[in-house]
């Protein structure tokens, strides 16, 4: 079994899912599904001869179950969010929310509530790539002592779509074109914009994808929101609607859009393993979890309608209160039954937790539970990962296809003369809906202010900084340069000109279309709180579980790489040494390294940043094309890099602009654009006794810009234009 090291959760989901595992390390022989021992698993029964093999024999019963299993290994697929991957772990109430709910799982700070989730990608199939641009899911099953409670969430807090009836139109869209099954893993396609400009509504979802939230740096660096409204009922029986969020506690950070596109390549799993990776080494990754409430009887006296998935609620307006914090802390033991099989449902909530006429939750609430029945049948709350912790049992719901539960007993129906299974009343914890009143005709329609769809657009796109204004104009193009019909990317551009005119223009110069004059509406001018996501830098500096490359070769100065490689370990990173060959790289004063890696193994891209130790390797390094194009790749995608003594000329080259300086021999260190570089003696170099912006040390400096994520500073002075 894969160790779990560290793993804090104390609960009982873990000792439920034990009665279902089994560990194929236990010494136990092999059998067939009916218990029979195999002798010999690898020949099928066949009649033979001294001379030859004859046919092989129907009557092999255990040939038959092998080959039979194995033709119905597969399920299907969901039909959106099919790539994803999860892990256990828990919730912890630090401030109880009982002015508000009766939750116990938001009430009572005593508890740690365990808890799966499954983080995907929307548009791609099963084996697409993680760091393809989408949007992600954020998916929570709780396993409450009162039932489960699901969140299905994403890591972007509104949707493309106001209806649920709208859905299918909108997945069909997105997804392959039907006549070719193309693209895959991408939006960028005639079908997708087509059903966005014939959308208004789905503008400002439209713009979060486009910005660099939609190519996020790790499933640990993003944003969760539960974007549905929610209601949440207190013991005087007062009702709150409630937006939930959840923040990480290591800032919101991205790739950029050229490193992404190679990853989909050169790691297609570089997400799944990343999680994997920082839960193995025993860093855990934490959120903060916070609820925006509205009471019931200010639902009106908003300029956007609250209950509409396609509106933020403005920090503003409805500041965050945080009163939680959720830790991923295990992986699973068994990607199929405990990822593949997991099964979430927008209407499994708990007392105290109600809905809202949000109309797209409103149909979620039916969707979820339909497609799980398609996906894994009528039985699949008893799945080990999706049954809850606390007692469960209805005398109804029975039988089924792949029925587990044997329920004893003989009556099946409610009330029966036994009084069996009786339904608690709400004293007793029973589930009562919120009694709300409702009046009113029937008709196909929303409410008035559903009506106004770029507002918050706009005020998204003012908010982002320069950095994101541009990212933004690249993402738009690259998407409109891969429509070949110029009806959707002309009528696209000027679409954008109802949000920005510079942008629209930007667009238009790059792709085609009609360049707009002015705005097709005023621009209102405002920002709000929390749209940027630069705002979300972790509140100490910290550069735990970055990657970060040492490129060695034969020659290398051991002191400097040894310093180097303690100092960034003592700060959490992971540090891979990355040689000529993976086996012994002899330093100049004679030590040997293996590498983790040889050059061609690996790339710039999956790692945060690179250190280059002096010494005369820089000799065979300036010969090496995968070593050189390393530094300038990572320079392009805007990376912290550092160098000391030999390596500093080396950098330099690779690097070849002007406007970027390096130490100079004789001086000690300096910085410029994030690249740091030094002369001297290595302990001196690279003691690190404070990081900050003011720091002085190589090491110190390093580390600070490798917290810092990207150097902005590259890109907006025109250094790094390939990204
Ligand atoms: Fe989903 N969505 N969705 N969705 N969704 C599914 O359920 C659906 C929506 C989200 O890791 C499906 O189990 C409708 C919003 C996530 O297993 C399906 C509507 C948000 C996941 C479905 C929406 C989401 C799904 C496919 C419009 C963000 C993956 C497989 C009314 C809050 C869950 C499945 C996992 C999955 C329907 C809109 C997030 C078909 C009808 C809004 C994270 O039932």
């Amino acid at each position: 079994m894969t160790a779990q090291p560290n793993s804090t959760t104390t609960d009982g989901k873990f000792a439920d899912m034990e009665k279902d595992t089994v560990d194929v390390h236990a010494k136990q022989h092999m059998t067939t599904d009916y218990g029979i021992k195999i002798s010999d698993p690898d020949h099928w029964l066949r009649t033979v001869s001294d001379k030859n093999t004859g046919p092989s024999l129907l009557e092999d019963q255990i040939a038959r179950e092998k080959i039979m299993r194995f033709d119905h290994e597969r399920i299907p697929e969901r039909v959106v969010h099919a790539r994803g991957t999860g892990a256990f772990g828990h919730f912890k109430l630090f401030e109880s929310a009982e002015d508000v709910t009766t939750a116990g799982v938001l009430t009572d700070t005593s508890r740690t509530t365990p808890l799966f989730l499954r983080f995907s990608t929307v548009q791609g199939s099963k084996g697409s790539a993680d760091t393809v641009r989408d949007v992600r899911g954020f998916a929570i099953k709780m396993y409450t002592s009162e039932g489960n409670w699901d969140i299905v969430g994403n890591n972007i807090p509104v949707f493309f779509i106001q209806d649920a009836i709208k859905f299918p139109d909108f997945v069909h869209s997105v997804k392959p074109e039907p006549h070719n099954e193309v693209p895959q893993g991408q939006s960028a396609h005639n079908n997708f914009w087509d059903f966005v400009y014939m959308h208004s509504e789905s503008t400002h979802m439209n713009y979060w994808q486009m910005s660099d939230r939609a190519i996020p740096r790790s499933y640990r660096m993003m944003q969760g929101f539960g974007v549905n409204t929610y209601s949440l009922v207190n013991k005087e029986g007062k009702r709150h609607f409630v937006k939930f969020h959840f923040t990480p506690e290591l800032g919101v950070h991205s790739l950029v859009w050229d490193e992404a596109l190679k990853i989909c390549g050169q790691d297609p799993d570089f997400h799944r393993k990343d999680l994997i990776s920082a839960i193995e080494a025993g860093q855990f990754p934490k959120w903060k979890f916070g609820l925006q409430l509205i009471p019931e009887e200010k639902l009106d006296d908003f300029e956007f309608d609250p209950l509409d998935a396609t509106k933020v609620w403005p920090e503003e307006l409805v500041p965050i209160r945080y009163i939680g914090e959720l830790e991923l802390n295990r992986n699973v033991d068994e990607f199929f039954p405990q990822t593949e099989q997991a099964a979430f449902c927008t209407s499994h909530i708990v007392p105290g937790i109600d809905f809202s006429n949000d109309p797209l939750l409103q149909g979620r609430n039916f969707s979820y539970f339909d497609t799980q029945i398609s996906r894994l049948g009528a039985n699949w709350e008893e799945l080990p990962v999706n049954r809850p912790v606390c007692p469960y049992m209805s005398l109804v719901n029975r039988d089924g296809a792949q029925r587990h539960r044997i329920t004893k007993g003989t009556v099946n129906y409610w009330p029966n003369r036994f009084e069996a299974n009786p339904p608690a009343s709400q004293a007793e914890g029973g589930f009562t809906s919120y009694p709300e009143k409702q009046t009113g005709i029937k008709a196909r329609a929303l409410s008035e202010k559903f009506a106004e769809h770029y507002n918050q657009a706009q005020t998204f796109y003012n908010s982002l900084s320069e950095i994101e204004k541009m990212h933004l104009a690249k993402a738009f193009s690259f998407e409109l340069d891969h429509c070949d019909d110029p009806l959707v990317y002309e009528r696209m551009t000027e679409r954008i000109g109802a949000v920005s005119l510079e942008l629209a223009q930007q667009v238009a110069q790059n792709v085609g279309g009609k360049s707009p004059e002015k705005l097709l509406r005023p621009n209102h001018g405002q920002k709000a709180k929390g749209l940027s996501q630069l705002e979300y830098m972790p509140e100490k500096p910290t550069i735990a579980t970055r990657r970060i490359a040492i490129l060695i070769g034969d020659g290398f100065d051991h002191s400097s790489y040894i310093a180097m490689k303690k100092a960034l370990e003592a700060q959490n990173a992971f540090v891979f040494t990355i040689g000529a060959q993976r086996k012994g790289v002899v330093a100049e004063s004679g030590e040997t390294v293996v590498p983790d890696h040889f050059f061609n193994g690996m790339r710039s891209t999956l790692f945060d940043a690179t250190f280059v130790p002096g010494g005369k390797h820089v000799t065979a390094l300036a010969k090496n094309g995968v070593a050189k194009f390393w530094i300038t790749e990572s320079f392009a995608h805007l990376k912290a890099i550092a160098g000391v003594n030999e390596a500093v000329s080396f950098i330099a080259k690779q690097i070849d602009m002007e406007e970027v300086k390096v130490a100079k021999p004789g001086s000690s260190v300096a910085e410029s654009y994030g690249v740091v570089t030094g002369h001297g003696d290595a302990d001196a170099l690279l003691n690190v006794k404070e990081v900050g912006p003011e720091s002085k040390g190589l090491a110190e400096q390093f580390i600070w810009h490798v917290s810092r994520h990207r150097n902005w500073q590259r890109e907006l002075d025109g250094l790094a234009d390939q990204v």
